[in-house]
């Protein structure tokens, strides 16, 4: 009986979700329990950490799912190391569901850098003003830089005090669209965009309205994550799952 594990948490696991509540299978939608309130799923939904690999390993074998898909972001790279260790300890077959990254394309001023570090060492030393558009998470290395303003996007109003002296924050989830983020850029005279190459359609609004405005991107490249079999759209998720070994 197939009974499929999804870690969502992705434009791209929404989607995959509406298809297989729409087939009627037996799916379990995963979200990590980082936003207040996240967007509603038509499958059942847990939501929490599994408790490393050895806790997720631990529910698959109690829950008797039979397939897993990493739907989670190219940044939740914990995540999906962990779904790689703990599919291989207890035999379930394990799919990502991913984007491909972003590639500048014409008109486009962007630095790439390998790590959050190399972002923040891109950005100049003069007070510039600096649209982070990576989240929440990763905004105390920024501290390094200070003197910079930076316009924050976050989807939850921030708990504790940020870790930069001169922000701006505005509460969005998104998607986004071009019109918006050019509006948001030219409101706040942005003058440098630091971005996760996330890829897909969700974010990528941002781009365009930089390269629109002649802004530089500072783009931060993924994490590693280890080997597993990638599928590109939700046809080839639903085959997978059909036919788990024919890779
Ligand atoms: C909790 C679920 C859907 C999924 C929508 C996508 C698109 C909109 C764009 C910018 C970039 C950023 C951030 C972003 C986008 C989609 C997608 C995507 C980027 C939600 C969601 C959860 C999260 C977690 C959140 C992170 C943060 C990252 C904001 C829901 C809305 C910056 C990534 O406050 C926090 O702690 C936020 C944490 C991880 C990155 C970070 O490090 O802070 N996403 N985002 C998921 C869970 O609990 O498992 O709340 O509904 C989902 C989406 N966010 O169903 O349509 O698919 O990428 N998410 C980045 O790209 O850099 C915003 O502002 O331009
Ligand atoms: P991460 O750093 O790779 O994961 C940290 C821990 O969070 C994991 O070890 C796991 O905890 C838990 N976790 C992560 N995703 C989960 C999921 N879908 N279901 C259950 N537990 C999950 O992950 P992250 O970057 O914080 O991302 C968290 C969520 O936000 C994911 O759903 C991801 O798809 C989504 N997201 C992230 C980004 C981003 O920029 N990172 C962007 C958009 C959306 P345990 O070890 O306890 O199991």
């Amino acid at each position: 009986m197939t009974r499929i594990l999804l870690l969502g948490g992705t434009t791209e696991a929404s989607a995959l979700a509406k298809t297989l509540a729409e087939a009627g299978a037996d799916a379990v939608f995963s979200y990590a329990g980082r936003t207040a309130k996240p967007v509603s799923q038509p499958l059942p939904t847990r939501i929490g950490g599994f408790g490393g690999a050895d806790g997720l390993a631990d529910y698959l074998q109690a829950e008797g799912i039979t397939h897993v898909v990493d739907a989670t972001h190219p940044f939740a790279a914990q995540m999906s190391t962990n779904a790689v260790g703990a599919c291989a300890l207890v035999g379930v077959p394990l799919c990502a569901f991913e984007r491909p990254a972003w590639q500048a394309g014409e008109g486009d001023n962007w630095v790439q850098a390998d790590s959050i570090e190399q972002a923040v060492e891109a950005l100049p030393e003069t007070p510039a003003r600096v649209f982070l558009a990576i989240g929440k998470q990763n905004l105390a290395q920024f501290a390094a830089k200070p003197q910079h303003h930076y316009l924050l996007r976050l989807v939850d109003e921030p708990e504790a005090p940020l870790p930069l002296p001169h922000t701006t924050v505005e509460i969005a989830r998104g998607p986004f669209d071009v019109a918006g983020d050019t509006a948001l850029m030219q409101c706040h005279a942005i003058t440098h965009v630091v971005a996760k190459n996330a890829g897909g359609a969700g974010a990528a609004a941002k781009l365009t309205a930089a390269r629109g405005l002649g802004l530089p991107v500072i783009m931060i490249g993924r994490p590693k994550v280890p080997e597993r079999p990638i599928k590109g759209n939700v046809a080839e998720v639903m085959a997978w799952i059909a036919h788990p070994s024919a890779a």
